[in-house]
């Protein structure tokens, strides 16, 4: 570790006291003002977690993805690709909550925590970062690697910028091959792309049905999709990205983007609600691990193909490839969303595919961690955060199936198409780009219209709305989320509420990435929805 005067004089630089952080659904996200001492301590955590991984990489991202510019934040990867284990978030804010008392404070814990753990600090360590476009990612930059340096052997390799999942991928591919090629983003393009050459080939797929319209949330997104489909001879010329305008840092996520499109329900800045010819419309989050889909249908009305649309669609699909190999009792295929889902949506996948579904509380590390537990497991936030994955057995199955040579030529296709998919799909986290891709592929191979993928169930109406209350630490709930524990007596008067309403349902919590709480209702009509909406987010401002 660094003398104590250099030591001491880098914290004196970036650490500020008088302020407590929470790890948040995400990773610390706040106003990018107060997060100078926090990507410090952020930096010294991601040493100590590499060298505890044994040297493996870990991958750490700056962003604050969905949130407005002014925002920044941090997400810590494991090596796998992964979020960070949860053991080691609260040492995380520890560590940040000591660094803001005084130097003392935050040198006596990570003795402590360097002891408990049992770190040697000058063993070698590996660390992948990346940042999304704002303005404010340079500036913590420097804070970050301050606070490595103070480790004396860790290596860090700095990828610029990059879309979220594009660092996770990368964070993971790294570890796994230690002598290959450069793994770098166009390692990542390459991957992605060869999957998709593979699936068009298999399936006699020539070109894409519909033009492509992608709003990239101005973020940077914007010129890593660009920069990957460009030249390729499907997408070169149908497609276009609106909303690219990455290099004017305040425009990100303003009046478009997955988040805006998703909880307004209509159509981004940039992008005409017109049907003439036939297209496919998607929506990209600041930094890209985020999309929801959708389209206009013929009397120019906007219809939303979220997350829970995307799940349904990839269970569906992954259902009738593994039905006609007969391998739908040797692995299994299972669902994981939020309390945010449509009642419908679970509804759809529970009773007409008869695919089980379990819901976890918000944010990906929970839906991730519950659907590696399938062989399939599909995970979708509605929010469209969310992607596939593959387990151990599902690969050992599907390649013992492609090397026996008494497989009829069908079976053959249907395995190499399982198998080409798993590699079409981020499995790391929800990425943008790739879900995009797998989309395209599934509707491409069922010759689906973004019509008819919409007609394979009818959302309940629903209206999600934001609420400032002074505090919204008090909100803890249960039950993932769907019931709330404190502050007291409020859970029975929404209950009493949604007793007014028919097939109705509704839920408080507070967000982890804004300084808000977030109420959620569904209803049999719009107006349902919204009234109900309404006066559960006045009874929650009255109790405040
Ligand atoms: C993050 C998480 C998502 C979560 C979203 C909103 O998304 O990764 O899993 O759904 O925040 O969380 P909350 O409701 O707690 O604010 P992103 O795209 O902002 O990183």
């Amino acid at each position: 570790m660094l003398d104590k005067g250099t030591l001491e004089r880098l914290f004196k630089t970036y650490c500020k006291p008088g302020f407590t952080y929470a790890y948040g659904t995400a990773g610390f996200r706040y106003k990018a003002d107060v997060l100078d001492t926090v990507m410090f301590t952020t930096g010294v955590l991601a040493g100590l977690r590499s060298i505890y991984m044994e040297g493996r990489t870990v991958g750490v991202m700056i962003t604050a993805s969905h949130n407005p510019p002014e925002d920044n934040g941090v997400k810590i990867v494991d090596p796998k690709g992964e979020m960070l284990e949860q053991s080691w978030e609260s040492y995380a804010t520890d560590l940040a909550n000591s660094a803001t008392q005084d130097f003392t404070a935050f040198s006596v814990f990570l003795q402590k925590l360097v002891h408990e753990l049992g770190i040697d600090t000058n063993a070698p360590g590996n660390i992948a970062i990346a940042r999304d476009s704002r303005e404010s990612g340079p500036r913590l930059l420097r804070a970050f690697l301050s606070g490595s340096r103070i480790l004396p052997n860790i290596r860090i390799t700095d990828h610029g910028l990059l879309t979220t999942p594009q660092l996770h991928f990368l964070t993971s591919k790294g570890n796994e091959q230690q002598n290959g090629p450069a793994v770098d983003r166009f390692f990542y393009y390459k991957e992605f792309l060869s999957a998709w050459d593979d699936i068009t080939a298999l399936c006699g797929i020539k070109s894409l049905p519909y033009k492509l319209e992608i709003d990239a949330a101005n973020g940077i997104g914007a010129p890593r999709v660009k920069e990957m489909l460009s030249a390729h001879k499907f997408f070169d010329g149908n497609f276009r990205v609106v909303n690219d305008d990455w290099q004017t840092p305040a425009s990100l996520n303003h009046l478009c983007g997955a988040d805006y499109v998703k909880t307004n329900q209509r159509l981004p800045h940039g992008i005409q609600a017109k049907n003439d010819c036939p297209r496919i419309c998607c929506s990209f989050d600041g930094d890209a691990d985020r999309i929801v889909f959708y389209f206009c249908d013929s009397k120019g009305q906007f219809r939303l193909l979220d997350g829970d649309k995307m799940a349904t669609l990839f269970a569906k699909f992954f259902q009738s490839i593994l039905s006609s190999v007969n391998l739908q009792e040797s692995l299994s295929l299972g669902v994981v969303q939020t309390a945010y889902a449509n009642g419908s949506s679970t509804h759809y996948i529970e009773q007409v595919l008869g695919i089980p579904v379990t819901c976890t509380p918000t944010g990906v590390k929970h839906l991730h961690h519950e659907a590696i537990n399938h062989d399939i497991g599909v995970y979708f936030e509605a929010n469209g955060h969310g992607t596939v994955v593959f387990s151990k057995k599902f690969d050992e199955v599907v390649s013992r199936g492609l090397s026996n040579r008494h497989q009829s030529s069908s079976t053959l296709q249907s395995l190499r198409l399982l198998s080409k998919f798993s590699n079409l799909i981020n499995q790391t986290v929800g990425d943008a780009i790739s879900d995009m891709m797998g989309v395209l592929a599934v509707l491409s191979i069922l010759g689906w219209s973004p019509q008819k993928w919409d007609l394979e169930y009818t959302d309940l109406p629903n209206k999600l709305v934001k609420v400032l209350v002074p505090d919204r630490t008090v909100y803890k709930t249960t039950n993932a989320e769907r019931q709330l524990l404190s502050p007291p007596g409020l859970q029975g008067k929404i209950d009493a509420l949604v007793a007014d309403y028919q097939h109705a349902r509704s839920f408080v919590r507070a967000s982890g990435t804004e300084d808000a709480v977030r109420v959620y209702a569904e209803a049999s009509t719009r107006e349902e929805a919204d009234s109900l909406a309404s006066r559960v987010s006045q009874v929650v401002k009255h109790n405040s």
